[in-house]
């Protein structure tokens, strides 16, 4: 067998080995046998180095005129456009997502480059008049310098699009630690900016472990913003970490998304949404479906149809076309998913479907889990209130709509949640009352798209918004600015009473 390649850092231009001269293997969640690359396990010196060269790179990089910083973004996007399927088929053996949704994860990184190349000639401000004489006012977005980015492994290209694309057009210049399962999405996207313009030290990139590299990186202090998306654990150490120095956190963490089917819904529309919503990426998203509440009318109709349906996923390696279901990302996650399923049986939640790891021929090389489904599920169950990660649904019954608002609200998280049903009134009434930051009416709670802010209440986030125009108010700062041209001292609030 040959060797496989070794990949490096990207600090100040170079692809460069850690100084800690030791490495760790990048395998596919659905054949373990496969080793997709050797990557480096960074150290406090490789953060600094990196940190270092973000800083030198920002004194230029911020005067850069935006337009010429969106004409890199451009060609950035365009090639990217170019290698989609090749960067696909390489997420989905790093990462396990079938390849139909890592060309969704590749098309959602373009779509997010567009978009901020597209702000380089916007990136609007406020001119607004002064209640003096001879006097003009504006407000302009500054950068803020070093961001650092904690990327997950479910978007292995996608969301580090999201962080980098908007922090780039501000004029920033960026410090990327990507998850330990996926750096190889994030090696090809900086690939792209490398060939395409970016200068040296723009961009950086170091791979290891969260637990040798986050805490420096976040904690340097030439790092003024840090964005993160993950568990809400570590985002609350990431806040912690933040305040000290009043840095500028952006987090985006858990989810406990829930689908409302009303009596009057189109069943085999909501059955839809519910398998895609919850099976989707092997429910490894923070906006999949983890609860589906029903009404009492429909609801032995909806489980039985969604049974069935989830029984027929195919489920296996995602290389394959014909695959519905890839594999859990590792083994870790795996476990979590089959103890999930241990408590949520014991906690007297009826199983309804799947259950079990799948195993046999190909299926022992990978982290394979059926698509699982939990009946009869009750507020005070575990599998009711907290994050699964993985392909398991909660269902539940409700009585009247003011219930299902409630059972929907009854969450730490506030992510997604949609609601199918015909009748206008109360989609707008749960579009109002569900207190989530994305809400979906028949449809199912994934599948924003990146010109709209996303992200959440609650205990998902810390009040910022990734993707659209919110973004750049993670990665700018204003500064309002006054001109006097009257040649007099003018006091406002005084001389004008
Ligand atoms: C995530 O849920 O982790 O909205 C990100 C979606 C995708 C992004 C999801 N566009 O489902």
């Amino acid at each position: 067998m040959s060797k496989p390649t070794v990949y490096k850092n990207f600090i100040n231009g170079q692809w460069v080995e850690s100084s800690s001269g030791e490495t760790y293997e990048n395998r596919n969640p659905a054949n373990t046998d496969e080793v997709l690359g050797v990557f480096q396990k960074s150290n406090v010196d490789d953060v600094n180095a990196a940190v270092a060269a973000a800083a030198e790179a920002y004194k230029s990089w911020r005067l850069v005129p935006a337009p010429k910083r969106g004409e890199i973004l451009y060609r950035i996007a365009s090639k990217l456009l170019e290698r989609k399927e090749e960067y696909s088929a390489d997420m989905t053996r790093e990462m396990g997502k079938i390849i139909h949704e890592t060309r969704g994860d590749t098309q959602e990184a373009i779509d997010m480059t567009f978009y901020m190349a597209g702000e380089g000639r916007r990136l609007f401000g406020m001119t607004t008049p002064s209640e003096m004489v001879a006097k003009f006012n504006m407000s302009i977005r500054q950068p803020l310098g070093v961001c650092a980015f904690i990327t997950p492994w479910n978007f292995p290209m996608a969301i580090p699009s999201w962080k980098m694309m908007p922090a780039l057009i501000c004029g920033n210049t960026i410090v990327i630690k990507p998850a330990t399962d996926t750096p190889l999405s994030v090696v090809n996207l900086l690939k792209v900016c490398e060939e395409e313009g970016i200068p040296p030290g723009v961009v950086n990139m170091v791979t290891g472990s969260g637990s040798a590299i986050g805490q420096p990186l976040i904690e340097h202090p030439e790092v003024k913003v840090v964005s993160f998306t993950g568990s809400t654990a570590v985002g609350r150490k990431v806040s912690q970490a933040c305040a000290t120095n009043f840095k500028h956190a952006s987090l985006e963490m858990g989810g406990k998304n829930v689908q409302i089917v009303m009596d009057d819904a189109n069943l085999e529309l909501a059955v839809d949404g519910a398998l895609w919503g919850a099976f989707g990426t092997t429910g490894q998203r923070c906006t999949a479906t983890s609860r589906l509440i029903c009404h009492k009318d429909v609801y032995g109709k909806v489980l039985e149809m969604l049974a069935k349906r989830a029984e027929n996923l195919k489920v296996g390696n995602g290389l394959d076309e014909s695959v519905q279901m890839g594999p859990a990302i590792n083994q870790q996650q795996l476990d979590t998913v089959l103890s999930y399923i241990e408590i949520a049986k014991k906690d007297g939640a009826r199983l309804a479907s799947g259950g079990k790891r799948l195993t046999g021929g190909d299926y022992d090389k990978g982290f394979f889990v059926q698509p699982t489904i939990f009946a009869d599920v009750t507020q005070d169950m575990r599998i009711w209130k907290e994050e699964v990660f993985g392909p398991v649904l909660a269902v539940a019954k409700f009585d009247t709509f003011e219930q299902a608002i409630e059972m929907a609200n009854d969450t730490v998280y506030g992510l997604s949640a949609s609601i199918f049903t015909q009748d206008v009134n109360r989609a707008y009434t749960a579009m109002r009352d569900v207190y989530t930051g994305i809400f979906y009416v028949n449809a199912p709670t994934i599948g924003a798209e990146t010109h709209l802010p996303f992200g959440g209440t609650k205990e998902t986030g810390n009040g910022h918004r990734e993707a659209s125009t919110a973004a750049l108010d993670v990665f700018s700062e204003w500064k309002s600015v006054y001109v006097d041209f009257s040649g007099s001292l003018q006091r406002p609030q005084i001389d004008n009473q």
